[in-house]
């Protein structure tokens, strides 16, 4: 028998639509989907692997509880790893709930389980939360929030109408965007030159996308945000602010003004190495296009001035009249949110609770991921002792992996929610496999918010399910957590996310006044509890049939129609709608943040030295730290090696392949050299999400290529105090001969 299915890729932000072809009950192949009305035929080689990763012999479809040391399962059956997690858990909670930590990796961004990790949280009853944001975007989000109110209220760059686009700290042509969700991201680059628009890359490394960028920028790294504030003073001092229609809606451009005034172009320059003349070209070519905005990602983000830096790459954008606008920055309409009443926010709160040990502010709800290991290690009341983790990979994801490895394996209660026994998993008693992507349904939450078009699509799982969906899986926890046992009865979470959300949207949507929860209900046309969950969103949001109340609106039914996806139309204005600020304005100059520019200015003084400084990068093949085990993925020549310049190699006396030592102030890694002129004098590079050499680990593909774990080299201590984020980038080395 052979069938043809139609999917959203969930392994990165970029949401493919794949066309999945299937014999027997078997993926013969996967490719683009040319009808998908956002991706139009694209894919790369990850989405390509999904069938690979389906097959996976090391990919776990039973769950395993520890019989012995570190690595040592036996395969259970879902009753017995239950009873096993009700045997461990509840003790240590009922003892201190903050004894038990949580981590969410980054796949919850991508499955539509990832709406009962809230839940989880909540019936476990800790402040112990940690997941990959702090290692990621935490400083965008913080900058949003404060600015417009709401953390993932993020304008992303109106891609396919700019026609000039200032990127920063980002490498799209592998990593397919982030926070930017664009199919075909280098062809939308493409495009924007096609139709006489200019790229220009500020990276200390040429990459791909340098490669066909009008101008490549080299910047000494950890610098992003002096390069941003220097821009911004030249705006001020050239009289070329300009707000726009968005001028009434602005609040703080004087406290901006003032702020950014130790960031003369000749100060920024010697820290950044970008020329003052550079530096005021930027400015000028910003404030004079007609459609134009600035961009900034990881390498941005991952600094010790993440926040300030994702901050200032939106007050460009205010203060150059492209936020909101046509091809600059402009926010999602996504099908699973509606817009409000224009009108005052409650506003962003920090700080409510402080970590334990290190009393690091919350943000968002989680403590930075740099100090997991602090928790596990100081004793005293709070100390964590349990730790649950789901989708993520923090041994070599988070700063310091050996440390936090060490942290691990004294635990006596670790649960993984996870297919793979890796770095961090190795440590559980208890792992939790989710069934594979090609068993699930999709709609895309997380990323459709941050699209560069309006669009909507849900997948029905290709294959059938095997094991236990994720949700139940989390659910199931939750119940363990809340103290109701192994046994209860999973519908109750189910219908408790239900009537939460559809309570919501009684609150948000005038459509709905006068109608019941039960009535909802009982037009709900989906079966699966997620897919009901997606369909009281979409059909309660923007362009939502409101349950009848709007005749022709979206319905669950007419996505389950349209296998290729539903467009939606270009980004529209949404200032003031969306700003939910308690002024009601776009606040400019959050006290917070202009309280932490001095620490930037200061900084100023911090002028390059000999020493080298370490960045990463990423490869179209690699996702973070999961993919390397299907061997499609892994083929090619070798990953994981440390770029560097040859002027740099020459004065170290260093010769291309050589193995190299590589040391920083916690760790240091034997890599092979790779000499090259793509990164610039200075600048050392190594990828992350490598070091599959841990014994215990069931990776066998990975194993054979393991690389090494970047993460030895950054330091827990270094932090954005502003976010919680982790840096790294920037890191000093030294590199010398193994
Ligand atoms: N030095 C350095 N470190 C970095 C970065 C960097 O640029 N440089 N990047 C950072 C960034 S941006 C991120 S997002 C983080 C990622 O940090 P993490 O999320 O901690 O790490 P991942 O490598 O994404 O690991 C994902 C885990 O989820 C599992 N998994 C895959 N699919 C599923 C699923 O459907 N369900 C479940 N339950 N599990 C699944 C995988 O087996 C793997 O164990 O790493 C960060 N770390
Ligand atoms: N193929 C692939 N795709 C991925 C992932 C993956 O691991 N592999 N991970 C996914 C995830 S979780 C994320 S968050 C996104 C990230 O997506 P991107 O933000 O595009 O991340 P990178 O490709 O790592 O590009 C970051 C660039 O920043 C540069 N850089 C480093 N330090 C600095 C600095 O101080 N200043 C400036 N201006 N640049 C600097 C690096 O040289 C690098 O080229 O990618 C996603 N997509
Ligand atoms: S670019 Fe991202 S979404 Fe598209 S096929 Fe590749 S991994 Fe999947
Ligand atoms: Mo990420």
């Amino acid at each position: 028998m052979r069938s043809k299915h139609y999917r959203t890729c969930p392994l990165c932000e970029a949401v493919c639509g794949l066309e999945i072809a299937v014999e027997d009950g078997r993926v013969t192949r996967v490719a683009g989907d040319r009808e998908d009305v956002f991706s139009r035929g694209f894919i790369c080689p990850k989405g390509a692997s999904l069938g690979a990763l389906h097959t996976d012999p090391d990919r776990l479809r039973r769950p395993l509880v520890r019989s012995g040391g570190v690595g040592d399962f036996r395969e259970v059956s879902w009753e017995e790893a239950f009873a096993e997690v009700e045997r461990l858990l509840p003790p240590i909670l009922a003892e201190d709930r903050q004894a038990v930590a949580l981590y969410a990796g980054n796949p919850n961004a991508h499955n539509l389980s990832g709406m009962h990790v809230r839940p989880l949280t909540k019936a476990l009853g800790t402040h112990n939360v940690f997941s990959a944001s702090t290692v990621d975007q935490m400083p965008k989000e913080l900058a949003c929030a404060l600015m417009f109110g709401r953390p993932l209220a993020v304008p992303v760059p109106d891609l396919d109408r700019t026609d000039l686009l200032i990127m920063l700290g980002a490498n799209p042509w592998e990593s397919n965007g982030s926070l930017c969700t664009a199919p075909d991201f280098p062809g939308r680059l493409e495009a924007l030159r096609a139709r006489g628009g200019r790229l220009v890359v500020v990276d200390p490394r040429r990459t791909r996308t340098a490669d066909d960028a009008d101008q490549h920028i080299t910047i000494r790294p950890g610098t992003d945000a002096h390069l941003l504030l220097g821009m911004i003073r030249v705006l001020f001092d050239e009289g070329r602010v300009r707000l726009g229609r968005l001028a009434p809606f602005v609040n703080g451009v004087e406290a901006v003004a003032k702020a950014v005034q130790p960031f003369s172009p000749q100060a920024v320059e010697r820290r950044t190495g970008v020329p003052a003349q550079t530096i005021q070209d930027l400015a000028r070519s910003l404030s004079g296009a007609e459609r134009a905005v600035v961009y900034g990602r990881i390498g941005t983000h991952t600094t010790d001035f993440g926040t300030l830096a994702a901050w200032a790459v939106d007050v460009l954008n205010v203060l150059t009249g492209h936020l909101d606008e046509p091809g600059g920055a402009m926010w999602a309409l996504p099908a699973h949110t509606s817009r409000r009443t224009p009108g005052p926010g409650r506003g962003f709160e920090v700080g409510r609770r402080h970590s334990r040990v290190k009393g690091y502010p919350e943000v968002r709800g989680e403590f930075p991921c740099v100090t997991l290991a602090d928790e596990i290690e100081t004793p005293g009341p709070g100390q964590v002792r349990a730790l649950i983790t789901v989708a993520g990979n923090p041994v070599l994801s988070n700063p310091d992996g050996e440390r936090l490895a060490r942290a691990l394996a004294t635990l006596p209660c670790v649960i993984c929610v996870d297919p793979y026994v890796n770095e961090t998993t190795r440590h559980a008693h208890v792992i939790l496999p989710p069934p594979s992507p090609l068993e699930k349904s999709h709609y895309d939450m997380v990323f459709y918010g941050l699209a560069v078009r309006n669009v909507a699509k849900w997948s029905a799982p290709v294959l059938p399910q095997e094991g236990l969906d994720e949700s139940d899986i989390l659910a199931r926890l939750g119940l363990i957590a809340a103290g109701m046992g192994a046994a209860a009865d999973l519908g109750v979470v189910h219908e408790m996310l239900e009537q939460t959300l559809l309570a919501q949207a009684m609150r948000d949507s005038e459509g709905l006044t006068g109608r019941s929860i039960e009535d909802l209900r009982s037009q709900l046309a989906a079966e699966q509890p997620l897919d009901r969950a997606v369909e009281i969103l979409v059909r309660t949001g923007a362009y939502g049939d409101q349950f009848g109340a709007r005749p022709g609106g979206l319905t669950f039914d007419k996505l389950r129609a349209a296998p290729h996806g539903i467009d939606l139309g270009p980004l529209v204005s949404r200032v003031p709608e969306l700003l939910e600020t308690p002024s009601g304005k776009i606040e400019l100059a959050p006290e917070r943040i202009i309280g932490d520019v001095p620490r930037l200015a200061t900084a100023l003084a911090d002028l390059p030295g000999p020493g080298l400084l370490l960045v990463g990068r990423r490869d179209l093949r690699s996702n973070n730290s999961w993919m390397h085990n299907l061997r499609p993925l892994i083929k090619g020549p070798e990953r994981c090696t440390l770029q560097m310049h040859p002027q740099d190699a020459s004065g170290h006396g260093l010769a291309d392949g050589q193995d190299v030592r590589v040391t920083a102030n916690v760790g240091s890694v034997v890599i092979p050299l790779q000499v090259t002129d793509r990164v610039m004098p200075g600048v050392v590079s190594l990828p992350h999400g490598y070091g599959h050499s841990a014994s215990g680990s069931r990776l066998r593909v990975a194993s054979e290529r393991p690389g090494v774990n970047s993460n030895l080299l950054s330091d827990a201590g270094r932090l954005d105090p502003l976010s919680g984020n982790a840096t790294l980038t920037a890191i000093p080395v030294t590199v010398a001969p193994a």
